[in-house]
C-alpha cells in the first residue's frame, strides 16, 4: 500500500485504551492526513511511503489539545494584578469597573485586525509547545456583533496559524455594564444564538454558572437555546461555590463541565451517567491562589474523563502553556503523569466532541502530532518552564519548530 510518510525509530504514546497506550520502537505512517498504520519496527514493510522519517528515538504523542481558553481579548490586566498583590479583592476591583467588564471594553473597542494582532502570539506560544488542537470561547464581547468579531478572529488565527480552532460562543459570561441579567439571557437565547448557528460560528455553548454570574435557571435556558439550534453545550460550574451546575448540565448531555472546585457527590454522580468530561484548569486555581481542590479522587473513583487545560484568559489564568498546565496539574491537583498527558490528549478531545478524530494515535484518526526529545513520558509533565518540541505534524503535514 502507498503512504504518504514512514515514521521509524520512534517511541509511541498511543493513548488508546487506558494510560498512555506506549508502544517503544515503533512505526506509524499516514495518508492522505490520516493515521494508516501504528506498530512495533518492522510491521509497515508492506508500505510503500513517498518518504520515510528517521525518528531518531524520539517519542511521539498525539499533537496537544487544550480544550478550554478564552484566547482572543483585547488588552491585558497587569494593572490589576499588580492591585491584588497590594491587597485589593477581585470584587472591590469589579466594582470600580475592572474584571471582565474591563476586557469586554477593550475587546470592542479593538479593530478585528487589532484582536488579531493581540491574540495572534497567545496562539503560537500553544503551538511552539505542540498544540494542533485549541477550543477558543468568545465571552468579552457581549453584544452580537462583538462577540461574532471575537469568534471570526479565533476562526481566522487557527487558518492562519495551522491549528484546528473549536470555537464556542460565551456569550453568558458576564451581564454586560447597564443590562439586567435576565433580559440579557433572553437575547442571547433568542437573537444571538440563533444568529451565531446560522452563520457557523460555533459548535458549543458554555455559561458561566456562577452566583457572580448566571443561576441555573438561566443556564437552563441558554442550554435548551443551544440543543434547538444544534450546539454542543458546556459549563463554568462550582468554580467559587456550589450552584449544582455541573449535575444540571450532564442532565443536558453536556461535552464538559469545567473547574469544578466546588463539585458534590450528587454532580459526580450526573457527569458520569452522562459521560461528561471534567475539565481541570490548574492555572486559575494556580493565579487566584485558590484552596479548594477539585474532588480528583471522587471523580475517578466514579470513571468521569478528566481533562486538563490552560483557561487562558487575562484576569484569572494569564497562560499560554499547556506544559505548566501539566506540571501544575501534578503538583497542585497530584494528577498522575498519565492523566495529566491523557488530559491534554484523549480526553480533551473527548471534551470537545472529537474523541473519534483526534487524541489519540490510531488507524483512521487525524495525524495530529506533537514529536518530543524526551527520554521518558514523564519529562513532559516533570520539567518547569522547558520546551522539547522537536516538530508538529497536522492533519500528516510535519511543521518544523
Ligand atoms: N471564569 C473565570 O475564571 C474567568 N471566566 C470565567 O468564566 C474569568 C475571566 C476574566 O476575569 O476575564
Ligand atoms: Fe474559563
Amino acid at each position: 500500500m502507498q503512504c504518504d510518510i514512514l515514521w521509524t525509530n520512534v517511541h509511541l504514546m498511543t493513548l488508546q485504551g487506558e494510560g498512555l497506550g506506549i508502544l517503544r520502537d515503533a512505526e506509524l505512517a499516514s495518508r492522505d492526513g490520516r493515521i494508516v498504520h501504528v506498530g512495533t519496527a518492522g510491521s509497515a514493510a508492506h508500505l510503500q511511503p513517498a518518504t520515510r522519517i528517521d525518528g531518531a528515538g524520539r517519542w511521539i504523542s498525539p499533537g496537544l489539545v487544550d480544550c478550554h481558553t478564552h484566547l482572543v481579548y483585547a488588552g491585558n490586566r497587569a494593572n490589576e494584578f499588580e492591585q491584588r498583590l497590594q491587597g485589593v479583592s477581585y470584587a472591590d476591583i469589579a466594582r470600580a469597573g475592572g474584571g471582565i467588564v474591563a476586557t469586554v471594553s477593550a475587546t470592542r473597542a479593538a479593530s478585528h485586525e487589532r484582536l488579531a494582532h493581540e491574540s495572534r502570539p497567545r496562539l503560537l506560544a500553544m503551538r511552539r509547545e505542540g498544540v494542533t488542537t485549541l477550543e477558543i470561547k468568545s465571552g468579552y464581547g457581549l453584544t452580537l456583533e462583538d462577540e461574532r468579531k471575537q469568534l471570526q478572529v479565533a476562526r481566522q488565527l487557527g487558518q492562519e496559524c495551522d491549528v484546528q480552532v473549536v470555537p464556542t460562543f460565551l456569550g453568558a459570561h458576564a451581564v454586560p455594564p447597564g443590562r439586567q441579567a435576565q433580559e440579557y439571557i433572553d437575547e442571547v437565547c433568542q437573537s444571538m444564538i440563533p444568529a451565531i448557528a446560522a452563520e457557523g460560528l460555533a459548535e458549543a455553548v458554555d455559561i458561566f454558572c456562577e452566583n457572580i454570574a448566571f443561576n441555573t435557571a438561566q443556564a437552563t435556558q441558554v442550554f435548551e437555546a443551544a440543543r434547538a439550534h444544534g450546539l454542543a453545550v458546556k459549563i463554568h460550574a462550582e468554580q467559587l461555590s456550589n450552584q449544582h451546575g455541573a449535575e444540571l448540565a450532564a442532565r443536558h448531555g453536556a461535552l464538559s463541565a469545567d473547574h469544578i472546585e466546588h463539585l458534590d457527590d450528587a454532580g459526580i454522580a450526573a457527569m458520569a451517567a452522562a459521560g461528561t468530561v471534567a475539565v481541570l484548569l490548574p492555572g486559575a486555581f494556580y493565579f487566584t491562589r485558590d484552596t479548594t481542590l477539585p474532588p480528583i479522587a471522587a471523580l475517578r473513583a466514579a470513571g468521569v474523563p478528566l481533562a486538563l487545560a490552560t483557561d487562558c484568559n487575562p484576569g484569572t489564568s494569564p497562560l499560554t502553556s499547556p506544559l505548566l498546565a501539566m506540571n501544575m496539574g501534578a503538583t497542585l491537583f497530584r494528577l498522575t503523569v498519565d492523566e495529566c498527558i491523557a488530559g491534554f490528549t484523549r480526553n480533551a478531545a473527548r471534551a470537545l466532541g472529537r474523541g473519534d478524530r483526534i487524541g489519540q494515535l490510531g488507524v483512521g484518526m487525524d495525524c495530529d502530532l506533537a514529536i518530543w526529545d524526551i527520554d521518558a513520558p514523564a519529562d513532559l509533565v516533570y520539567r518547569i518552564g522547558f520546551n522539547p518540541l522537536y516538530a508538529r505534524v497536522v492533519r500528516g503535514q510535519p511543521d518544523p519548530i
